[in-house]
Parts: C-alpha cells; sequence; structure tokens
C-alpha cells in the first residue's frame, strides 16, 4: 500500500492524506469530537473543493481523529451565540455550512466512502450517511440528536433517513434520539459494513483504493441516478438512463471496458 503524504499543515482543523490515488480528509478537533464550527467547515468545504479540482484524486475518504467522528454543531460555537434580537439563527448555520456541505458530498466526481470511527451524532451522523459508502468501527455509534436540543434532523437526515431506513425507523431514530450501535446500523441498512476498530482504517483505504481503481465517472453518476431517480417515475428513471448510458458510452473508459474483457487484461480507467 502507498504510505500517504500529508497534504495538509499537521494541525489543520481537515487533516488532508493522499495515497495513491485516494484523498483522506479528518475532521481534527478531537477534544470536542470533531464537533463542526464555521472554521472546520471552511476548510472541509475547501478541502472537498480542491479533491473534486484534482484529477490525480480517484476516491475520497473522509474520518475523524480522536475517539470520535462527529457530534455535529459545536454548541460552544459563536454561531450558535444569540443574535441582537436575543435569538439564535439555527437556520443561517444551516445555509451557511449544511447545505453546501451535504450538496459537495452529493456532487463530488469521485465516490466518496465515509470511515466512521467513533460516535456520529447530530449533523455528523448525517454528513457521514451523506456519503457514498459509509463504515464504521465495532465501537462507533450513530445519534440523531437534534431532537434532544428542540431541533428536527438536518444536514439531509430528512431527505435520507426515511429513504435508507423507511419511515417508521427513521421516526424512531428521530424521535427518541437514541444511541444505534454499529452493528445495528448496519444490520437495518443504514451504513454498508462494521469492521474491529483496529481494523477500519486498513478496510476504509482498501474499500476506497478499489473504487478509485474503477471508472469513478460511472461510479458518481450512478449516484445522481439513483439520487434523481427518488423523484422519477420509472418511465423518467428509463430516459434518465437513457441518457446517461448515451453520455458513458461515448467517454473512453466504457471502449476501455469493453476492449479489456475482450483482451482479457485488467482494465485501467481514466475518466473523472
Ligand atoms: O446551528 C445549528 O445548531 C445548526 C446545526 C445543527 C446540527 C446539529 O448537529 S444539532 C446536534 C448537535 N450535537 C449534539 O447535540 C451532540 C452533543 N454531544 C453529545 O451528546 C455527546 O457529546 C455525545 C453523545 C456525542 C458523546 O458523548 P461522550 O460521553 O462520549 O462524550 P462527551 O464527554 O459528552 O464529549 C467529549 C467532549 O466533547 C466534551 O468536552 P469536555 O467536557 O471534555 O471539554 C464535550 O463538551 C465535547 N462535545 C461533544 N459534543 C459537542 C461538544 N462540544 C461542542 N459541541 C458539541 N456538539
Amino acid at each position: 500500500m502507498t504510505d500517504p503524504v500529508l497534504l495538509s499543515s499537521p494541525d489543520a482543523l481537515v487533516l488532508v492524506h493522499q495515497a495513491g490515488a485516494v484523498r483522506r480528509l479528518t475532521l481534527n478537533r478531537p477534544a470536542a469530537l470533531n464537533s463542526f464550527t464555521g472554521a472546520l467547515h471552511a476548510e472541509l468545504l475547501a478541502a472537498l473543493d480542491a479533491a473534486a479540482a484534482d484529477p490525480a484524486v480517484r476516491a475520497l475518504l473522509l474520518t475523524g481523529a480522536g475517539r470520535g467522528f462527529c457530534a455535529g454543531q459545536d454548541l460552544n460555537d459563536p454561531a450558535m451565540a444569540a443574535g441582537p434580537d436575543g435569538r439564535v439563527d439555527v437556520g443561517a448555520v444551516i445555509d451557511a455550512h449544511y447545505r453546501p456541505l451535504v450538496l459537495r458530498l452529493q456532487l463530488m466526481p469521485v465516490p466518496v466512502v465515509c470511515a466512521v470511527n467513533g460516535v456520529a451524532a447530530g449533523a455528523g451522523a448525517n454528513v457521514a450517511l451523506a456519503c457514498d459508502l459509509v463504515l464504521a468501527a465495532e465501537s462507533a455509534s450513530f445519534i440523531q440528536a437534534f431532537s434532544r436540543i428542540g431541533l428536527v434532523p438536518d444536514a439531509g437526515g430528512t431527505w435520507l433517513l426515511p429513504r435508507l431506513l423507511g419511515r417508521q425507523r427513521a421516526l424512531g431514530l428521530a424521535l427518541t434520539g437514541d444511541k444505534l450501535g454499529a452493528a445495528a446500523a448496519a444490520q437495518m441498512g443504514l451504513i454498508w459494513q462494521v469492521h474491529p476498530d483496529a481494523d477500519l482504517p486498513a478496510a476504509a483505504q482498501a474499500l476506497a483504493g478499489r473504487l478509485a481503481a474503477l471508472p469513478v465517472r460511472a461510479l458518481a453518476l450512478t449516484r445522481q441516478a439513483f439520487d434523481q431517480a427518488q423523484s422519477l417515475s420509472l418511465d423518467g428513471a428509463l430516459q434518465l438512463e437513457a441518457r446517461l448510458q448515451r453520455e458513458l458510452g461515448h467517454a473512453p473508459d466504457f471502449a476501455e471496458g469493453v476492449a479489456a474483457f475482450r483482451e482479457k487484461r485488467p482494465a485501467r480507467f481514466s475518466d473523472r
């Protein structure tokens, strides 16, 4: 395996590593369980933009430093302070930070793996779930903490949770705010896989590396098609599939994939 190269400052709020074709972003505020401040949001969005623009990046891996993945919004951040009218504008925080973040993840041109190394609470849980494939450590957990502080699920939770779990289980988690262990999360289809804590980093890097070697443009369009098809009729989805297949069928990766199959050799994909 290629040794990761650190591209950021070692004390950045988002550590940026490159290992082969995989860009790894590590949320790095471990003392506050990597909860989101405005500064962390700014670094994360910039790191995602940079990864999206870099042709050397063919898969993204998101994880957290220390014992947690992310405890959601930092409840001590100045953004949570009351304004002159004595009220906190939580909607402004969503508009300024969580909406751009989740849309950026959903529109990444490469597959996104999330390695949930510990607790993922509130927006931290839903940012993890906004990634394409979510792996978790055995000791990790997911908490829709919003109801505990009088909010609704955000960071895309209202859209994603019922789609992943069905209405009943989504409501169960969101209304109670109960902690869901990693094994139960995998069993109910909330996440892809669970790994022993010590194995998670290698398993996540291996999965991201596998995806990076695949035709990543087709993988990103698969995500787009699945998401768009949610609001389409069957015929609308068939038309979307035809449009995407037409586009991909004209691309070099399709020619390479077919040639590699015929020549009985591994394919070398390059589109992005
Ligand atoms: O503006 C907006 O609010 C819009 C967006 C909202 C989206 C949201 O995410 S709302 C939900 C916000 N998150 C939470 O409510 C979760 C709060 N945290 C917890 O409930 C617990 O910390 C956990 C269940 C996640 C973990 O519990 P535990 O016992 O393992 O750890 P701990 O001792 O509670 O936390 C460790 C430290 O992290 C602690 O600091 P200390 O005392 O050692 O100095 C704790 O204060 C800090 N921390 C944890 N979560 C947050 C946090 N600091 C600031 N904000 C947090 N969200």
